[in-house]
């Protein structure tokens, strides 16, 4: 089960802790190998290196193009040891074997994140490298291989235990590992060159793959689950995945999912425009609204359902200011998630010790294309972003009565805040806030009951005499498939109503609209999100 250590070769662009690596394995006997940039680090601190162009006969060359695609490289990662005719064709090619690999990458994703030329990106594209750590890969019954400096430590801690040599299980757990990054390298950069001629979703199935650890979870969903976040490569978009969280506990699983439910929602409001804040609880927004200010946004908000804003995320589409900063803590919130904060905003949630601030550096461009996907199972779906955006969208007024501005205003808002709920969604809202939202229900017509509801007892909350959906317009992310849950809406006082259109039944729609003196326009877009 142990495999000694005899001869390693070093190839590293990360340099950490290379020096004090090659430095224990040396006096643990190793002979050590390496290629030009590795060997020099080596040789300038003294250490007894062999350079790789003695194992192939060739100088490095082509910028470094080619310096280990050698069979005097490959032979002696692939041969098997216990192989007579490998260790024959050893013997007749003068081939040594190499019994420990480390090597880390051409930084090709940081090139990438740095946003440097196309040309730079390619040429951070590493060949030899997973070349090399495939091959000691595979032939982990005899090569241990090193691709992350954080396993310098546990190469040699099995060094010690074993004298000199690397266990079996060691060695698989690193060739995982080694698979693992050559992998997702590769989908880095096939992500980077779908980008690149914007390929379509069906093109691009690896970019499951695609993923760096971003953090280790304490749990999932739910305690009894393991979970990690990962961090896709290629050009980022600001959210959940780029943003620094300046204080507060640990994110949790249901933060992250929550937090990126949140601020894609708020960056559907351009920040030039007006402040937007929207709160979510449960992947839902439970109140969304603009203001003059980031504060009197939150507010309003705020009143759609207090009750379950309780414990929720708080998104923003400008730099908190200390205004909003005190109102927020005044009732428990899990995360706050700001393009950026102000240092007295810093300072004021800071006496909240268990209350996350993130910085997202800006907010998302909603139009911007991109992938979703999700898992089912035994494989998963690829989908474009919903990148559509009511501002492009030619509505049609298909009622008698054509919306008032004001209410056209509403119904953008609506429509707009619609997208981020989940289907069946109906969302109530009067003077750029929404009053009531009805989510995730299996029937439209309950979406449309519950969203009334909510907005009764929102007023009953705020000690008004009249359910914030009198007066209010409502919006539907997809068409109404009978006349009920328009009715149902009406009912509760809704004056206007935007919605996809397309039923067999619009006819129907359309009519009881008029018949109940409502406004309706059409989008001619869907927004079901599940
Ligand atoms: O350009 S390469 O793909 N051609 C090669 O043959 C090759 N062999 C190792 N790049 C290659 N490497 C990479 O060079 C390693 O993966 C490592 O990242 C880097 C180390 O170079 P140096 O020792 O010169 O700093």
């Amino acid at each position: 089960d142990l495999s000694r250590i005899s001869r390693a070769l070093l190839s590293v662009s990360d340099k950490t802790g290379l020096v004090e690596f090659a430095r224990a394995l040396a006096a643990r006997g190793v002979t050590l190998v390496s290629t030009g940039g590795t060997h020099r680090a080596l040789t300038e601190a003294g250490l007894p290196v062999t350079e790789v162009s003695d194992l192939t006969g060739f100088p490095e060359m082509m910028d470094g193009r080619v310096k280990t695609l050698h069979p005097g490289v490959h032979g002696g990662l692939l041969a098997i040891r216990d192989n007579p005719e490998h260790q024959a064709a050893m013997l007749a090619h003068g081939i040594a074997a190499i019994d420990l690999l480390v090597v880390n990458l051409y930084p090709f994703e940081a090139t990438l994140a740095a946003g440097k030329p196309a040309a730079d990106c390619i040429e951070n594209i590493d060949i030899g490298g997973p070349a090399m750590i495939r091959a000691a890969a595979k032939n982990h019954e005899d090569v241990a291989v090193v691709v992350d400096v954080a396993d310098y430590a546990t190469v040699l801690a099995d060094l010690d235990v074993h004298d000199g040599a690397v266990t079996r299980a060691t060695r698989r757990r690193l060739a995982q590992k080694a698979y693992a990054r050559t992998a997702s390298y590769d989908a880095a950069i096939a992500t980077w060159l779908a980008g690149e001629i914007e390929a379509a979703p069906e093109s691009q199935t690896f970019r499951a793959l695609g993923g760096t650890l971003a953090q280790g979870l304490r749990y999932g969903e739910n305690p009894h689950m393991k979970a990690a976040f990962y961090r896709t490569a290629g050009a980022p978009r600001p959210g959940v995945a780029t943003a620094r969280q300046l204080q507060g506990k640990e994110l949790s699983y249901n933060n992250l999912n929550d937090t990126d439910a949140a601020y894609e929602a708020v960056s559907e409001f351009d920040p030039a425009r007006k402040a937007a804040v929207v709160i979510v609880k449960h992947a839902n927004p439970c109140g969304v609204a603009e203001g003059a200010s980031l504060v009197e946004a939150y507010e309003r908000a705020l009143r759609c359902d207090p009750v379950s804003a309780f414990g929720g995320i708080v998104a923003l589409n400008r730099t908190l200011d200390a205004e909003a900063a005190r109102k927020i803590v005044e009732i428990f919130t899990e995360v706050i998630i700001a393009p950026d904060a102000t240092e007295e905003a810093v300072a004021i949630v800071a006496g909240k010790k268990n209350l996350r601030l993130l910085t997202a550096g800006g907010v998302a461009d909603p139009r911007a294309p991109g992938q979703a996907w999700r898992t089912v199972a035994g494989g998963f779906l690829v989908q474009d972003r919903d990148n559509a955006v009511i501002d492009d969208m030619p509505l049609k007024v298909v009622t008698k009565r054509a919306p008032t501005e004001a209410e056209l205003s509403d119904l953008r808002f609506a429509f707009r805040v619609a997208k981020h709920v989940k289907s069946n969604a109906i969302v109530y809202a009067k003077d750029g806030a929404t009053v009531g939202i009805g989510a995730g229900q299996m029937s439209r017509v309950d979406s449309s009951r519950i969203a009334a509801w909510k907005a009764a007892e929102a007023a009953k909350a705020a000690g008004l005499p009249e359910s914030l959906a009198r007066g209010a317009v409502v919006a539907s992310d997809a068409f109404f498939p009978f006349a009920d849950g328009l009715l149902a809406a009406a009912e509760a006082g809704a004056t206007a109503v935007i919605q996809p259109g397309g039923s067999m039944r619009d006819d129907a729609v359309i009519q009881a609209a008029d018949e109940a003196g409502l406004a309706m326009v059409l989008t001619g877009h869907r927004h079901f999100r599940h």
